[in-house]
């Protein structure tokens, strides 16, 4: 039996949260959002708004700890709640829920498989955003000799705990911005099928972004540093995985 929760990392986002909160409620799921040390103000904003709502689970962290330690925390206690699978989405609403179903609906035929958005922009994207997914595409490719990763940034995925599970038992993962590439990767190290399902990303133009471009870029550059010199250990086992996918093919 699969059950699933959405888990909203949440930063300083309460404005944007409380406009997106209407549209999540939509999915009729329930939802663990997880406030990553916002000013008091943010939290207590966040907290009076979920206050009635019984969909909610509202987690603090005491202090700043990265989006990926804040959904980390909601993957632990969406297992201690009995979920299966979370669905992972950013508090700003610049996703689209209403892929919601087909993500769900996938999951539902492939328990194992990550399924992860694919994002689309329009006009309104930061052209550098946009260019710098490109490259990375490149990177992920070489990390993981091949091209199962058709986006390694989006936020907004099905993760079964399971994998997460699997996952985090062998290896680090960054726990900041570096966290929704490097779940991926590693992902495809340890054979984990993933799906992508095309999903519209909307920048209004009101939109906060915590994404700090000097500190996050350095960041994602110490990431790809780390994860190619892991694929050079693991390239015997990669190079053996390439092949065996190629002789199911039929080759
Ligand atoms: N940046 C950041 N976001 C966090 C943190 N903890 C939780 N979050 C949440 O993680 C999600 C993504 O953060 P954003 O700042 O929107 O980053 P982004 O979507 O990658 O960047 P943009 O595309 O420019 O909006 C949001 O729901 C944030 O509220 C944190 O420490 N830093
Ligand atoms: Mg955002």
């Amino acid at each position: 039996m699969m059950k699933y929760c959405f888990v909203i990392p949440h930063y300083n986002h309460d404005k944007a949260f409380a406009e997106f909160l209407p549209i999540l409620k939509t999915a009729k799921l329930p939802y663990i959002v997880v406030d990553d040390g916002s000013t008091e103000d943010s939290f207590a904003a966040l907290a009076a708004l979920l206050d009635q709502d019984n969909d909610a689970t509202v987690l603090e962290h005491a202090h700043n700890r990265g989006k990926g330690a804040a959904v980390f925390t909601g993957a632990y206690h969406a297992r201690t709640l009995g979920f299966t699978h979370i669905i992972q989405i950013d508090a700003d609403g610049q996703h689209d829920i209403n892929d919601v179903k087909a993500f769900i609906d996938y999951s539902q035929q492939h328990p194992s498989t990550i399924v992860s958005g694919k994002p689309y922009f329009e006009d309104d994207a930061p052209k550098i955003r946009v260019y710098g997914r490109r490259v990375t595409d490149i990177w992920v490719a070489l990390e993981t000799w091949s091209v199962q990763i058709k986006d390694s940034l989006c936020g907004f995925r099905v993760y079964p705990l399971q994998s997460i599970e699997n996952i985090i038992d062998k290896h680090y993962i960054g726990v900041h911005m570096d966290f929704d590439t490097d779940m991926l990767v590693k992902a495809v190290w340890e054979e984990i099928p993933l799906h992508f399902i095309p999903t519209k990303v909307i920048y209004p133009e009101d939109s906060v972004s915590h994404f700090h471009y000097l500190r996050d870029n350095v960041l994602l550059i110490k990431l790809h540093i780390r994860l190619l010199a892991g694929m050079v250990i693991r390239l015997p086992k990669l190079l053996m995985q390439r092949f065996k996918q190629w002789i199911d093919k039929g080759h």
